[in-house]
């Protein structure tokens, strides 16, 4: 059975990506930060077949371990800092375990791996690269310009692959990907932000919504259609880069109007309160992918679209607050 590693196990990519290659029939390890990891509990009840091991992208040694001990064919490093909010308080954090984390666990493959034990490596580069764009749409040509501490580490992070790849023959494959949402999706980010506070404020138990800038546009996809697409990375002959979208925009304001539209509100404006602690140092006003090249060369296109998306992640929470109130959704 093929094996593979992933970082950034408890997060919501790395869930939809253990559950896809359990279907596939992988091994699968989610390497796990510290002793006392609340989420761990969630891939340990949820996902039962993914071994949990311990390991730490600041600390070579831990890498070099977790690689002996689980003698993985593919690592998916998925661990990161990402909430580029975060990245600006705590940016050398950031540039840390976002950005060299990818080298270390590069070197660790490098020492680890080798001809008669080849590691294919998959690193969850970001849009957030484009920054404030050059061009649009953005595909992998397009050159980079980040605007916060957490852009400015995926940068580093997606160069040092492409340098390790040219420069020791590694099979390492950087996903460009845009956007990506669920109903897994953290709190903090502003999709789910948005559809929690709908599903409360429509059960009564939540009476406005404070938000930064509703003027940003991203191409927001789904997460479970875009980790298919990272696997796929690893399974062609030669190891490239991939642009990973929808191909379609839209501002924070449309998104909002849209989860408030799917429970019923229409007079959605009166719920909503602007907050200055929400808006960035700098904003990324506008994102948008062209992933031609993945459909050609890999064959992903998305399969859920940007409306099915909030509807889906809409009615998990009105699901989920309405057990908490004790009623019917
Ligand atoms: P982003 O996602 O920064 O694009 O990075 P996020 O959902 O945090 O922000 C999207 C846009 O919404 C604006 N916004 C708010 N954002 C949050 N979180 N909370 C608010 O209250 C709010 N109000 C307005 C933001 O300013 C921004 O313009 C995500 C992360 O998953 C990264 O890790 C990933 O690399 C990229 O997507 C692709």
């Amino acid at each position: 059975m093929p094996s593979a590693l992933i970082t950034g196990i408890t997060g919501q990519d790395g869930q939809y990506l253990a559950e896809f290659l359990h279907s596939m029939d992988y091994d699968v390890y989610g390497m796990i930060k510290g002793q006392q990891n609340p989420r761990a509990e969630i891939i340990k009840t949820e996902m039962p077949y993914v071994e949990l091991v311990s390991g730490d992208l600041q600390d070579l040694s831990s890498l070099i371990a977790v690689l002996e001990y689980t003698q993985p064919d593919e690592v998916y490093n998925l661990g990161a800092i990402s909430f580029v909010a975060l990245s600006f308080k705590q940016a050398e954090l950031t540039a840390n375990v976002t950005g060299l984390g990818v080298l270390r666990m590069l070197e660790a493959i490098k020492l680890v791996g080798g001809a008669d034990n080849p590691i294919r490596f998959y690193q969850a580069s970001s849009s957030e690269m484009f920054g404030k764009v050059r061009e649009t749409p953005q595909n992998e040509d397009t050159p980079f310009y980040p605007r916060s501490p957490y852009g400015t580490a995926k940068v580093f992070g997606h160069h040092t692959t492409v340098n390790y790849r040219e420069s020791y023959g590694l099979y390492a494959c950087s996903g460009i990907l845009f956007n990506h949402e669920s109903p897994r999706r953290g709190i903090e980010f502003v999709t789910r932000k948005v559809t929690n506070a709908v599903a409360r404020i429509k059960l009564g138990m939540q009476h406005e919504l404070v938000l930064g800038d509703l003027s940003p546009k991203r191409d927001w996809g789904y997460a479970g259609d875009y980790v298919k697409a990272m696997w796929a990375m690893l399974q062609q002959d030669e190891p490239q880069d991939f642009v990973i979208a929808t191909g379609r925009t839209h501002s924070v304001e449309t998104m909002v109007e849209l989860a408030f539209k799917a429970v019923g509100i229409d007079n959605w404006r009166d719920y909503i309160r602007q907050d200055e602690r929400f808006m960035r140092p700098a904003e990324v006003d506008l994102l948008v992918g062209d992933c031609s090249k993945a459909k050609e060369i890999l064959g992903w296109e998305p399969e859920v679209d940007f409306e099915q998306l909030i509807a889906m992640m809409v009615e998990n929470d009105m699901a989920l607050e309405s057990a908490k109130a004790g009623r019917q959704p």
